[in-house]
């Protein structure tokens, strides 16, 4: 039976692209998010291709919800060998003193507790996949603090935590855990961020390329097509018009 690969956040932005840019004939796909109709229409465009695909409407901050998924999973999509740990957000920018604290619960829900709970769910199929691969979706904001950014930063670097930690421990099952901490990419991260607000959301990225979703997607292809001796723990990927969460050279307005 084909391989499966579980993308959660697979409704936008980068897990969306990972899905275009795994999809072949006879693949099948696992797709996750919360909005269903974003689900379906990727769903129909991958199928188009040959694929074939089961969606779930889940919200991964749910650990019963996670639960209850993984046993409503169809027989033939069973057998998982990949999962992408996408789903995840920033919520405000602003100084601890300022922080509102259901933006603080929102990240740490689903950017940390959500990860868990998915790879709780998935791991029992996990086990039963030869060269099984989890991939988390971190972030140089993982690697680095900003101004502002603390709780989204603190998450981050949690799933970089999760990440080499699990894959100490699932070394001898034979799981591979990588991850891939990208700098800017232009999805509807900003304007999740900025609650809606799409001029602030376009400025972030404002005389720069940013990198594109699919950049990320062929990091996450490379990862899980290594050669079976070889594990990339991670893939850290800027656009080139940044070095660090601070050093961002741009254009400056015409
Ligand atoms: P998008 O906002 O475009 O996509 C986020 C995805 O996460 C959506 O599919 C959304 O689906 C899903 N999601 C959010 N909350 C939940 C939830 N509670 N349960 C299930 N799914 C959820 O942003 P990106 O594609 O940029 O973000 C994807 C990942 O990449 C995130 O983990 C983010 O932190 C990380 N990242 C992003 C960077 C960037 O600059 N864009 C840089 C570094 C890392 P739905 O709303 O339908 O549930
Ligand atoms: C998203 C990138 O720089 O906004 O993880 O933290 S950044």
């Amino acid at each position: 039976m084909e391989e499966t690969i579980v993308i959660t956040g697979a409704s936008s932005g980068i897990g969306k692209a990972c899905a275009e840019v795994l999809t072949a004939p006879g693949k099948r796909f696992i797709l996750t998010a919360r909005r269903n109709e974003r689900l379906l229409e990727l769903a129909a465009e991958l199928e188009k291709g040959g694929a074939l695909v089961w969606t779930y409407v889940l919200d991964v901050r749910s650990r019963e919800a996670c639960q209850e998924w993984a046993t409503q999973i169809p027989e033939s999509f069973r057998n998982i060998r990949v999962l992408i740990n996408n789903a995840g957000l920033a919520a405000g920018l602003s100084g601890i003193q300022d922080g509102d604290f259901t933006d603080w619960d929102r990240m740490i829900d689903t950017n940390v507790k959500g990860l868990l709970y998915t790879t709780e769910a998935i791991l029992p199929f996990l086990k039963r996949a030869p060269g099984a691969h989890i991939v988390n979706m971190g972030s140089i904001a993982g690697k680095e603090v900003y101004a502002n950014g603390n709780v989204y930063c603190a998450s981050k670097h949690a799933v970089d935590a999760l990440t080499r930690s699990m894959r100490i421990d699932l070394l001898p099952l034979g799981i591979k855990v990588s991850s891939v901490s990208p700098g800017m990419v232009e999805t509807e991260f900003s304007l999740v961020r900025f609650k809606g607000d799409a001029e602030r959301a376009s400025a972030v990225y404002q005389g720069l390329e940013p990198l594109k979703p699919e950049d990320i997607a062929e990091a996450v292809k490379y990862i899980i097509t290594a050669p079976k001796h070889v594990t990339v723990a991670d893939i850290v990927l800027f656009p080139s018009a940044q070095a660090s969460s601070r050093d961002v050279v741009r254009k400056p307005l015409a």
